[in-house]
Formats: structure tokens, sequence, C-alpha cells
């Protein structure tokens, strides 16, 4: 502002000011003093400021004034982008403290955490009933696969599980009721467009338990065939397990 008012008073001075020495043109002013002043023949006019020079400082101080004005709202601008990031994370922070926000649950140790839900991939091997028991224990069950991205989510962690091809893990899938009718642990039937079969499987094989095979145990992949995992299997036979259930919540004090 001062530096404002002080460009202001000499444009001011500039224009009421009479011309100096009786000279009546600005320009022939400065172009006499210009001249003169280049061969020093006349030191009386050189000493005067020509008004064209007072017009180009103004002009100039008032693009300083301009540059300085500009500076500070930059300046300001940044701020309050600072501020505001910062009240976007505190208002997140806060966001997670309501009650039944997603970010507060958790899975326990040992489970992994997988789009809402906890997954258990467990290092001993039961049977497909026993297997169904230990789940429900820690109030899970053997895993559904209910979307694409879940069953490419489970195969990701069994490519890297995985030692050796028989190396599997029951999931909550049976014909046991009725051979054929392929149902989840949660009563809904197997849809048609959500089944990773492993190549020429289902196939019922009754070489190692004469009733055949009516419990489903997830592998690898047969023939290299991307997502393609499932293999029917003797209930009766040890296998790792996959359990699933729902983030857990702490619990309100
Ligand atoms: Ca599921
Ligand atoms: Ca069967
Ligand atoms: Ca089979």
């Amino acid at each position: 502002t001062q530096l404002l008012l002080i460009v202001g008073q000499i444009v001011l001075d500039s224009l009421v000011a009479p011309p100096t020495s009786g000279l009546t043109c600005p320009v022939v002013c400065w172009q006499e003093g210009e001249a003169a002043g280049s061969h020093h023949e006349n030191p009386t006019r050189t000493s005067k400021v020509p008004p064209v020079k007072v017009v180009l400082l103004v002009l100039g101080s008032l693009l300083a004034a301009a540059l300085v004005v500009i500076c500070r709202l930059s300046t300001h601008i940044v701020q309050i982008k600072a501020n505001l990031q910062s009240l976007t994370e505190e208002n997140n922070a806060l966001r997670r403290k309501l009650p039944g926000a997603e970010d507060e649950a958790f899975c326990e140790d040992g489970w992994v955490r997988f789009d809402g839900t906890c997954y258990y991939f467990s290092t001993n091997r039961l049977s497909w009933e026993e297997s169904r028991k230990s789940c429900r224990e820690p109030g899970a069950e053997l895993v559904t696969v209910d979307t694409r991205e879940e069953q490419y989510f489970l195969r990701s962690v069994l490519n890297r599980k995985m030692k050796t091809f028989d190396d599997m893990f029951w999931i909550g899938l049976t014909d046991s009721l009725e051979e054929g009718r392929w149902i989840w642990v949660d009563g809904s039937d197997l849809s048609e467009s959500l089944q990773f079969w492993s190549q020429k499987e289902p196939d019922n094989w009754t070489g190692e338990n004469p009733a055949g095979e009516d419990c489903v145990r997830m592998g690898m992949e047969g023939g290299g065939v991307p997502m393609k995992n499932w293999y029917d299997n003797d209930c009766t036979s040890a296998q790792k397990r996959i359990c699933e259930k729902k983030l857990q919540r702490p619990k309100k004090k």
C-alpha cells in the first residue's frame, strides 16, 4: 500500500509540476537532454529527469507493485490449500471414529482381509466336515466364492502358499445331498456363471473312495488355465481349509 501511495504521488507530481527550464515540449526536452547529455554540452538540462522516464518509472513501479500483490495472493492460496488438506484429513479421521465406520473394522491376527471379509488359510488338515466345524468355532464358515474378484483373490493367495500340487484347501461347496447338484454351505446353488472347475473336473472319481467325490478343494490351476482351480475330492480325505467371516468390530465400551 505504501509503495502504491508513493507511486501515485510521483504520477501526480509529474503531471502537476510545470515544465522546467522553459521547455514547452517534454519530448523535445528529452531528445535535447539525451543529445546534450551524450555530448556533455549542457549539464543544466541533463540534471533534470525527463517526464517520459518518470512515466516509465511509474509503470515499472506499478508492475512491481502488481507482482508483489500477485505473489502475496499466491502465498495465501497455497496456505488455504494446505489448510483444506489438513481439514480433509481431520474429517476423514473423525469419520473413521463414527459407529459402523468401515475402517474401524479389522481382521484378527492370522486372518487376511479382502473386500470387507476376513479369510483364514489353515496349515493343518482335516476332513471336509471337520474343516467346516473348525471354521464355525470362531464364527466363520468354509469359504463361498461369490464373485470373480473373490476367486481371483483366493487363487492369488493359494498360488503363493501352495508348495505341491496336492497341497489343496477345502472350500464350502458339496454335492453330497444329491450327486451332481452343487450347493454352497450357505444353502445357495452353484451358479452357472461362477464356476471355476479345473480341466476334467468334477469327475466324481471313485478310485480312492467308492462313494465318489462330493466335496471341493481349491488348488493349482489345471493345465495352467487361469482361475480354473476347483477339484471335487473324497470328503473324508484330510485337506487344508479356507474359512471366511465378516470383518470384526471393536466391542463397545
Ligand atoms: Ca465369500
Ligand atoms: Ca460327487
Ligand atoms: Ca475329482
